[in-house]
């Protein structure tokens, strides 16, 4: 009996226990559109021990991890049985991800990942990494996952070993449990990631939005969020991708950007969480932003807030790749709250909370951008303007505003 390894065992598992059941609950000073959790709801600690550890004391004495995990992140997401499920990116120490899917009884806490990682099977051409999962339940009746698949650029000479290419793989199910592997979308494009599948045919077809790059970190000719169409599920293919959210100049979006989740039908159009990247002295900063497409004509944007609509903030600033948040997962519940799961870093996955409601009117009722210094200050003045018309007054006297007109 080796004492140390079962008083150490019994350590872990309390520690585990008490990180997995903690409580979590709202930040302070939510800014009226959403509110941040306290806690991260999936970390690498957060996967199970029998992951992570040979649990046989004759094999392994000292109870050291066999299996390191490096970080839990980008999950796509969905509320399955009643249970709000992500299906996470899960990388290994050893830099590959692969799927797990965890559940919560409320979407904010207890996340608890199933035994087993997903088996996606592969295609003919294997893949490096798979990783960044798009879920989307079509009306088609299956599940589908879209996903980015990464192998080595068989062009690339032997001193270059980080030449990567990357597609969309897409595979689909019924259960979340057995996955089939559909052939990878083919389109025009040299690199595509942050493919995501409209939840609804449009024009009797699969409807795909795109990220066409030239290359594998540099958007290069790659003109924004593309849109697409393809005939088949099984061998899709879209020859006409076109761009329906551009880079732009001095935006938060300027380098690059590419859809999160597939966007949620509202009365108005379809709301899009979206990430933007812009270049800094300090690196990429990765933020998220939203915008609103026609019900009728998707590839149309309705609605567009200036900036951002997320952005690092304290410890999210920092991990694996600092200063980037990234979603590509969201929950709309029966009774309109929204969870929103997006990782921070590239090491850790939260979640914030919001309305569809609250959403909608962000979207709809906040300033878009006007693309220069000189007009967002005409923005700013018209919001002071308004705040202190006799309307504004009348209704609730704020004392900053009455300080203003005092003067
Ligand atoms: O490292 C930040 C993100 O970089 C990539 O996103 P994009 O393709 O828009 O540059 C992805 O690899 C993503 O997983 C990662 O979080």
């Amino acid at each position: 009996m080796n004492g140390k390894f079962f008083s150490r065992l019994t350590t872990l598992e309390k520690k585990h226990e008490l990180l997995l059941s903690r409580r979590n609950e709202k930040a302070e000073s939510g800014n009226g559109i959403f509110d941040r959790h306290k806690y991260p709801v999936l970390t690498a600690q957060h996967t199970p021990l029998f992951w992570r550890y040979d649990l046989n004391a004759a094999t392994n004495p000292h109870l050291m991890e066999r299996f390191g995990i490096n970080a839990v992140l980008n999950a796509g997401a969905i509320k399955w049985n009643d249970k709000y499920i992500v299906i996470a990116r899960v990388e290994a120490a050893d830099r590959k991800s692969f799927f797990a899917i965890a559940e919560s009884p409320n979407g904010i806490d207890n996340f608890r990942f199933w035994e087993y990682p997903v088996n996606i099977p592969e295609t003919n051409t294997p893949d490096s990494n798979i990783y960044d999962m798009r879920l989307v339940s079509h009306e088609d009746g299956w599940v589908y996952g879209l996903f980015c698949t990464e192998r080595r650029d068989p062009k690339a000479s032997v001193t270059d070993q980080s030449a990567a290419i990357a597609q969309c793989g897409i595979a689909r199910t019924k259960d979340l449990l057995t996955w089939e592997r559909l052939n990878d979308l083919v389109t025009h494009s040299p690199q595509q990631r942050n493919v995501v599948l409209h939840p609804e045919f449009v024009n009797g077809k699969y409807a795909f939005y795109t990220r066409p790059q030239d290359g594998f970190i540099n958007a290069g000719t790659g003109g924004g969020i593309g849109f697409g169409l393809s005939e088949s599920i099984e061998s899709a293919s879209i020859d006409k991708e076109v761009v329906i959210d551009p880079k732009i100049y001095h935006t938060v979006f300027e380098a690059k950007n590419g859809l999160g989740p597939a966007p949620l039908k509202t009365k108005y159009g379809w709301l899009h969480l979206a990430h933007g990247v812009r270049n800094t002295a300090a690196g990429l900063r990765y933020v998220l932003y939203m915008f609103m497409t026609d019900l009728i004509d998707v590839t149309q944007r309705i609605y567009k807030p200036a900036g951002y609509f997320m952005a690092p903030e304290g410890d999210e600033r920092v991990g694996d790749v600092s200063n980037v948040l990234f979603s590509n997962g969201w929950i709309l519940d029966d009774d309109g709250r929204v969870f929103i799961y997006y990782a921070s870093s590239d090491t850790r996955l939260h979640v914030a909370t919001s309305t569809i409601d609250q959403l909608i009117d962000y979207v709809m009722n906040t300033p878009a951008d006007g693309f220069s210094s000189s007009e967002t200050v005409k923005t700013l003045n018209q919001i002071i303007d308004n705040n202190q018309s006799d309307v504004v007054m009348n209704i609730i006297p704020s004392t900053a505003v009455k300080k203003i007109r005092s003067k």
